[in-house]
């Protein structure tokens, strides 16, 4: 695939609204870029990280796409932040490229920083010196809940993150919020509770868990005792969606009807155009919102739907560190501390009743069908 430099992005003259997606290597970003060129006209710029091996499997299927450009881009060089949209001048800017493993934000807490934190500052800057009429969105997380006050958690949950990674988000959205109401920029973050697919990576537990079943189950048909999956804390609760599903709702929230009047004066000009729908946009303001299914599982009820999607049941023993699930007598899962992590986040439950009456953005894959949906595709 053809990769571009931000300076060959000079005078490119693309036709059309632009949007500027990073991360587009990874799961989101790829439906992202996905879901723009196949219900809007614009062009999708795409940012991902020059690598010495490149990784493009994600997105390989936009290869020869006319709407589809792919540029370097670091997130952690603000010089990359502001050439990018000095240059680009880009309509939308999605933000999807994150440090967004939970587990090694403890080991990684700077880097985590920099790129969940530090570096969406520098994007809101680079926006009102260059583009301040570009919309933003940031990709926030349920992380930010964290040890959770109530259930279902809402928008109006507080923060209270129990990870780097958490704190990271957190953080990030409050700097969104400030550079909302400081420079009345359109930037938005929504909580986004787990969301998971085929493109998922494969250190996270659903796709863990899908591609290790799959494996047992192939090893078992071949006559071979299986080497069992080591999983972590198994009675942890999530919210899970799938990924293509949330896209819909991230461009939602980046067309709210809308005026941002945190700064603005109200304009007569707009009113003798709008009339009464302005004084509505007048009296709601730009809102961050929560996408999630509304429906909370444990790590185990995943680990036994996928196995009974290539037909094997079986059933836990044992307690903490000493569970194993087991079927016709062999070990297919055990605990290993080693997952574990310095602190965990018990329960996630959304409540997206918010952006469903507001926006009018529903789920439409269940959590049967992301399972058979995972399982299969590593089937393949
Ligand atoms: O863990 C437990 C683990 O790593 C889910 C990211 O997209 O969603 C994701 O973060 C749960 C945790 O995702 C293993 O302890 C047990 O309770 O798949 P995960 P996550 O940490 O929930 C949020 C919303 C984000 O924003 C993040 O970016 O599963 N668990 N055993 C395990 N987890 C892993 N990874 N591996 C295990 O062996």
């Amino acid at each position: 695939m053809k990769v571009h430099n931000i300076q060959d992005l000079q005078g490119k003259g693309f036709q059309g609204k632009i949007a500027f997606v990073t991360g587009v290597t990874g799961q989101d970003g790829s439906h992202m870029a996905d879901y723009l060129l196949a219900n809007t006209d614009l062009t999708v710029v795409g940012g991902a990280r020059r690598l010495s091996v490149e990784n493009h499997d994600n997105i390989k299927h936009l290869m020869n796409h006319p709407r589809f450009v792919l540029v370097n881009f670091d997130l952690t060089d603000s010089h990359s932040i502001y050439k990018l949209v000095e240059v680009l001048q880009p309509d939308y800017f999605i933000n999807f490229a994150a440090q967004s493993f939970v587990k090694s934000s403890w080991d990684f807490a700077r880097q985590t920083w920099e790129t969940n934190s530090t570096a969406v500052l520098d994007c809101l800057e680079a926006i009102v010196r260059f583009k301040p009429t570009c919309r933003f969105y940031n990709a926030g997380s349920s992380e930010e809940f964290g040890d959770v006050v109530k259930t279902p958690q809402d928008e109006t949950h507080p923060a209270r993150p129990r990870s780097p990674y958490g704190a990271s988000k957190s953080a990030a959205r409050t700097i969104v919020k400030v550079y909302r109401e400081s420079y009345g920029l359109y930037a938005v973050q929504g909580w986004l509770f787990n969301h998971e697919g085929e493109r998922r990576g494969e250190e996270f537990v659903t796709r863990k868990i899908t591609l290790n079943v799959n494996r047992i189950v192939k090893e078992l048909a071949s006559g071979k005792t299986p080497t069992p999956l080591d999983l972590g804390n198994v009675n942890a609760k999530r919210d899970w969606s799938y990924s293509p599903d949330f896209m819909d709702g991230v461009w939602r929230m980046l067309n709210q009807d809308i005026y941002n009047v945190d700064l603005a004066v109200v304009r007569t000009d707009m009113m003798e155009i709008y009339g009464d729908k302005y004084t509505q946009w007048l009296s709601r303001k730009l809102s961050d919102y929560v996408l999630a299914s509304g429906e909370t599982h444990t790590i185990k009820e995943f680990v036994e739907k996928s196995f009974r999607c290539l037909g094997l049941t079986g059933s836990w023993v044992g307690e903490g560190l000493n569970e194993l699930f087991v079927s016709n007598g062999m070990t297919l899962v055990y605990i290993d501390q080693k997952h574990y992590r310095p602190a965990e986040v018990e329960i996630l439950l959304g409540d997206s009743s918010k952006v469903r009456k507001e926006l009018g953005w529903k789920p439409n894959t269940s959590f049967d069908e992301l399972v058979e949906i995972m399982v299969k595709n590593d089937k393949k």
